[in-house]
């Protein structure tokens, strides 16, 4: 009798996994599901990807527990994408219910929300979306250091930073990377000035999670909050 239940369990749970090998071309339902490993968005109740956790697939959810998460209570987000099937995941968080108030897009997950413009245990609603490769690569600046607050994404040389809202604002600095090799796929120079004059950190390659830690040759504060322009260079 037991071993009969064991049996019955071990076939559901073989069910259960199976669900997430879709067919080529299909899609999963809108809504939430176990944090498996499967590529999506996980929602995380504490900091650092700690707590409940439930992994939201593609759609708009107006009212967060309509998934079964608490209202105010998300603290943390991880994103896992698929990128052998070319597609990395995108979550737009609302404080307010049906996509209303401070929001944040998210694309490389979020340890602590506390650092975004959402806020700790605020999420109301959201989006979860696929974007394509081409949408995907290329050099993030954020806000905030550690990946946090708002960002641009470049993929050219771009004199004048302000034309993207964003001068003298980044803090740190994401460079995607190739899904085939690992590496970096762009080289970038920061400068103080417009039209790439001025001080300069010179060319790097790797991420940067505090251009005030990273580049401290430059005086106490380091270049945080001081580019206006950027070289970007294909790696
Ligand atoms: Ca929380
Ligand atoms: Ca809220
Ligand atoms: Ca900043």
């Amino acid at each position: 009798m037991l071993l009969k239940k064991a049996k019955v369990l071990m076939l559901t749970a073989l069910s259960i996994a199976a669900l997430h090998v879709l067919p080529a071309g299909q899609v999963e339902a809108a809504g939430g599901y176990a944090c498996d490993g499967s590529p999506g968005v996980y929602i995380y109740q504490d900091g650092h990807y700690s707590g409940a956790c439930t992994r939201v697939a593609v759609g708009d959810y107006a009212d967060l527990t309509s998934l079964g998460i608490p209202n105010d209570s998300a603290s943390s987000i991880k994103i896992i994408n698929n990128p052998s099937s070319g597609l990395y995941y995108e979550a737009a968080v609302y404080d307010n219910s049906n996509f209303q108030g401070a929001k944040s897009t998210i694309r490389f997950g979020s340890d602590e929300l506390g650092q975004d413009a959402v806020g700790n245990d605020r999420l109301s609603s959201l989006k979860v979306r696929t974007i394509n490769y081409t949408e995907y690569t290329g050099v993030y600046l954020f806000e905030h250091d550690y990946y946090h607050g708002d960002w641009v994404k470049i993929t050219a040389n771009t004199p004048d930073l302000a034309s993207l809202s964003f001068n003298d604002r980044a803090s740190s600095l994401l460079i995607t990377r190739a899904a085939s090799t690992g590496q970096s796929q762009y080289k970038v120079s920061l400068y103080e000035g417009l039209g790439f004059s001025g001080r300069s950190t010179g060319t790097f390659s790797g991420d940067i999670p505090s251009l005030t830690a990273s580049f401290q040759i430059f005086g106490k504060s380091g270049f945080n909050d001081m580019t206006s322009s950027v070289l970007v260079f294909s790696n």
